[in-house]
């Protein structure tokens, strides 16, 4: 079974590999852009998958995700890329100096289209906080600011097996993984 990812981020690359791996999927990556509209990252995902699955003429996946943080009314959400480019993991722990709740999300959103179906998406989330310091020199981008529930280690400090066992991006494509293995029965052979 394969599937076409559509993405311009190594990173979510490897970890989807190593993901899909386990329930008989591989991964074709392609790095095709696709537009990114004002919304939640339903709205995203739904909307490039639909853009991207017309313009390829194949099934493909899309993925829209981000950092949600509480005290900061959930900042910055659908502007993580931007952010994470702009502010940096430095920028954000200036805005959180004097912060004590800090509670975060890590959210995924599997978008899954065909060129003559409507898009249907797949979510992920995974519970945690944001540390006072980066730690760690795996992952990427939030990764070092961010401590699981449960764990003494953030992203940045586990290895992507470890990440791939309870991220976001696990749960997202987990769900879609199942669900894909029934659909590829019925469509594709
Ligand atoms: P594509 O849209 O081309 O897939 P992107 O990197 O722009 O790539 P998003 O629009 O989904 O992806 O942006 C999500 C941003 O949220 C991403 O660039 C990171 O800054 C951050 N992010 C998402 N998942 C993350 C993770 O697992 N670890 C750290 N940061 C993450």
């Amino acid at each position: 079974m394969k599937i076409t990812f559509i993405t311009s981020n190594q990173h979510k690359v490897k970890e989807a590999t190593g993901i899909f791996h386990k329930f008989g999927i591989t991964v074709e990556h392609v790095d095709l852009g696709y537009p990114e509209i004002q919304g939640d990252l339903r709205d995203v995902a739904r909307y490039g998958a639909q853009h991207a699955a017309r313009r390829l003429e194949t099934p493909i996946i899309v993925e829209d995700a981000g950092l949600f943080i509480k005290t900061l009314k959930w900042f910055p959400g659908s502007y993580s890329s931007y952010i994470q480019e702009t502010l940096g993991n430095q920028g954000i722990l200036k805005l959180m100096s004097d912060v004590n709740d800090r509670y975060a999300e890590f959210r995924s959103v599997i978008g899954f289209c065909t060129p003559k179906t409507e898009p249907k998406i797949f979510l992920g989330t995974v519970k945690g906080h944001i540390s006072y310091e980066e730690k760690g020199e795996y992952g990427f981008a939030y990764d070092p600011l961010f401590y699981p529930e449960g764990y003494d280690k953030t992203f940045g400090e586990l290895k992507r097996d470890e990440k791939n066992k309870f991220s976001h991006r696990r749960m997202s494509l987990e769900k879609f993984a199942l669900w894909y293995h029934d659909w590829f029965k019925d469509n594709m052979r």
